[in-house]
């Protein structure tokens, strides 16, 4: 039944039957990247592992996370790639993440800068043609900055881009910055976060300071969030009204000089764990600007963050302000989100999205009475299922020993504590301080977790639980839609959004409530439906049977 909560004995036979379907090692390979909510075990889950050649995995590759994901969205770099014109095609433009141009300054979101690789270069070597496009780019365009990010071939063939990358910085006194992010680097897109939050803290982050005498009162840097569909903007709007001052945002719709400017901020809040922890902890040891884990999606949670955050900020004024916004935010979508709550009332979800996002949408789903049922990330790491805390007990394997794994010593001329010690331990206590306890955490029992979910899955659970919300990626959108349910690509929205802070619930209550409503899907026919059903007769002494 549609919307039905299946039992445990149940799911564990869906469960059996995918496992089924495969050979005995890529069996055991599975078994460990699925498990089903119980709350009286703690169960380990495997993740950030190599995919199973063979199999269609949603996963993208360290290219992606570097320069797609971290570094794309800075708005007045040039981002040059360094690689196919394929590479560069499938980070742009299709891309969501927003950004606006500043007065005087400039915008290079919608352009792609490629240095469009051919075969002669693969055999003679790339690099020229490297140089000639940074050259290039500068005369034209004329940036405050470049980034280089290196795809598969420029590792294979060994074009030396951290060469290319200091000559030309040299010559034409503009801050470039190399990034050796080739596609293979790592099992996923999230060693290409890793590779690009290594440079930043290296090269970008502390390198332009705030006079003391124009430092803000309340200012924080909001870490991990990308702008997808203006989600930025919507946290923005919010936190200013509150009286906050958003230094930096890493680095949705952020400038080069935003983030060189980081360190001079009072509080890091951390959106996205997966592909920013490793600055939130650097910039913390470096700086002394303590970290804070947040969730702006669903108006709950919304509202939570932001009394956290006037609590670290312990100022009366700011207090009563972030109280004020709550009750005239949370008043002025109220009757919409009922209305669209009768609509979804019920309803089951299923979220298969990157590293963070089919974690933050539950709590935005059970606002409007939609159960999450089944959850995973691409790429999320054992923290991000299980909590900060298996951290030290994770086994680096030779993929992740990949990532250089770079050390950071204090600062001792910007170093400075924001806080007495020993008031931000006594905060440590009641907040998310350098915490995130993960998604298993927030599921209900007897739904099912899963990791780097493939296609094979996806169909097989979909047609065991039949949910009405899938929110889902680039790839597997669209077979999802043609099995007659509702898809949101939860990557870009499908264009639509903001969907962060109390606006973008509503919109997100609003696109929801439509999805599901739609007439569209009396169109389809589920492939399951499709299949022939045997029908048959059994006569046992004049008395008919139909089974
Ligand atoms: Fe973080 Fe992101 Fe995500 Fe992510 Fe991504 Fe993304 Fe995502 Mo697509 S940084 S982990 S690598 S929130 S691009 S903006 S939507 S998979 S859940």
């Amino acid at each position: 039944m549609k919307g039905e909560m299946v039992m445990k004995k149940d799911l564990d036979k869906v469960i059996d039957k995918i496992l089924d379907k495969y050979p005995a090692k890529v069996m055991k390979n599975r078994k460990e990247h699925i498990l089903i909510k119980d709350a009286n075990e703690d169960k380990e889950m495997s993740a950030n592992t190599r995919t199973i050649p063979g199999i269609i995995t949603n996963r993208g590759c360290a290219y992606a996370g570097c320069k797609g994901v971290v570094i794309g969205p800075i708005v007045d770099m040039v981002h040059i790639t360094h690689g196919p014109v394929g590479c560069a095609y499938y980070t742009w433009a299709t891309r969501r993440n927003k950004g606006k141009t500043r007065e005087g300054s400039q915008n290079f979101l919608n352009y792609s800068f490629t240095t469009d690789m051919q075969e002669s270069d693969i055999v003679f070597g790339g690099d020229k043609k490297l140089a000639q496009a940074i050259k290039e780019a500068i005369e034209i365009f004329n940036p405050k900055a470049i980034s280089i990010a290196a795809t598969c071939p420029v590792g294979l063939i060994g074009d030396d881009i951290h060469a290319v990358a200091k000559k030309a910085q040299k010559e034409f006194g503009i801050p470039i910055l190399a990034f050796s992010c080739e596609g293979y680097k790592g099992v996923s897109q999230s060693a290409g976060h890793h590779i690009a939050n290594n440079k930043l803290i290296q090269e970008v982050i502390g390198t332009i300071d705030i006079p003391e005498a124009d430092q803000k009162q309340f200012t924080i840097n909001i870490l991990g969030e990308y702008n997808i569909g203006g989600d930025e903007w919507e946290i923005r709007r919010i936190l200013n009204k509150i009286g906050y001052t958003v230094n930096t945002t890493m680095t949705g719709d952020a400038e080069y000089e935003d983030i060189a400017k980081a360190h001079n901020s009072d509080l890091n809040i951390v959106q996205c764990h997966r592909s920013i922890n490793y600055i939130a902890d650097m910039i913390e040891i470096k700086y002394g600007i303590p970290w804070m884990k947040v969730n702006f999606i669903g108006i709950d949670n919304m509202s939570n963050t932001l009394r956290h955050m006037a609590k670290v900020f312990d100022d009366e004024g700011l207090t009563a302000r972030t109280e004020t916004v709550i009750i005239e935010e949370t008043e002025a979508i109220k009757e919409e989100m009922k209305r669209y709550k009768s609509m979804c009332e019920g309803k089951t979800a299923m979220l298969f999205v990157g590293g963070s996002r089919a974690h933050h949408y539950q709590g935005l789903l059970r606002e409007i009475g939609m159960e999450t049922i089944m959850a995973g990330y691409e790429f999320g790491h054992r923290d991000d299922y299980e909590g900060r805390d298996v951290i030290p007990y994770i086994k680096l394997d030779a993929d992740t020993r990949n990532i250089e794994e770079i050390k950071v010593a204090k600062d001792e001329k910007k170093y400075r504590l924001r806080m007495p010690a020993e008031k931000l331990e006594q905060l440590k206590k009641e907040l998310p301080f350098n915490e995130y306890q993960g998604l298993v955490v927030d599921m209900q029992d007897k739904t099912v977790v899963i990791d780097d979910l493939n296609h094979l899955e996806t169909e097989m659970l979909i047609k065991a639980l039949k949910p009405s919300f899938f929110g889902s990626g680039v790839k597997d959108k669209y077979i999802v839609q043609k099995m007659g349910i509702y898809s949101k690509q939860m990557h870009s929205y499908d264009y639509s959004g903001p969907y962060a802070g109390f606006r973008g619930a509503v919109n997100f209550a609003r696109d929801t409530a439509a999805g599901i409503h739609t007439p569209a899907w009396s169109y389809t026919i589920a492939p399951w439906n499709k299949e022939p059903i045997l029908k048959g007769k059994i006569e046992t002494e004049g008395v008919e049977e139909v089974c």
